[in-house]
């Protein structure tokens, strides 16, 4: 009993390190796209973002980049002042702080046309939460197997 309890917390721990760092690829299989005009707030609006997470842009170079911008220029669509540039059609963006993250496309009319991304993350404090009453639940799995293993050599 005490092992399957055992093993039940393993893999629980597994699982919750697993989704502590997330991949999500924006836009999901239509990819950072114009082809049928992706809703990205709708796509955006399904996930929780926390930080430690990363977001996968993938492109044709030819057609898009990404841009990290401000509040103001998401709104505006303003390409003259970005935070960071993305070019390489597959570009790994990692959430390194909780807040607003707002990425557009730099190029003629797209962003205007609903290419852009606002995310939001939050920090892992859930994360850590539920990791801290696994360690808890191993660790009262650990004494029970302990006394069990005892209590058979009494027996
Ligand atoms: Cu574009």
């Amino acid at each position: 009993m005490a092992l399957v309890l055992l093993f039940v917390t393993v893999v629980l721990f597994s699982v919750c390190e697993v989704s502590m760092n997330a991949v999500y690829r924006v836009g999901d299989s239509a990819g950072w796209t114009m082809i049928d005009h992706p809703d990205y707030k709708r796509w955006a609006s399904t996930k929780r973002f926390h930080v430690g997470d990363t977001l996968i842009f993938t492109y044709l170079t030819q057609y898009h980049d990404v841009m990290e911008v401000s509040h103001h220029d998401y709104v505006h669509c303003k390409t003259n002042s970005a935070k960071a540039v993305y070019h390489t059609g597959s570009d790994s963006v990692s959430l390194t702080k909780p807040g607003e993250f707002y990425f557009i496309c730099s190029n003629d009319g797209h962003c205007s046309a609903g290419q852009k991304l606002h995310i939001k993350s939050s920090s892992n404090n859930a994360a850590i939460i539920r990791n801290f009453y696994l360690t808890i639940a191993t660790v009262f799995a650990l004494c029970i197997y302990k006394t069990n293993s005892l209590t058979d050599h009494i027996n």
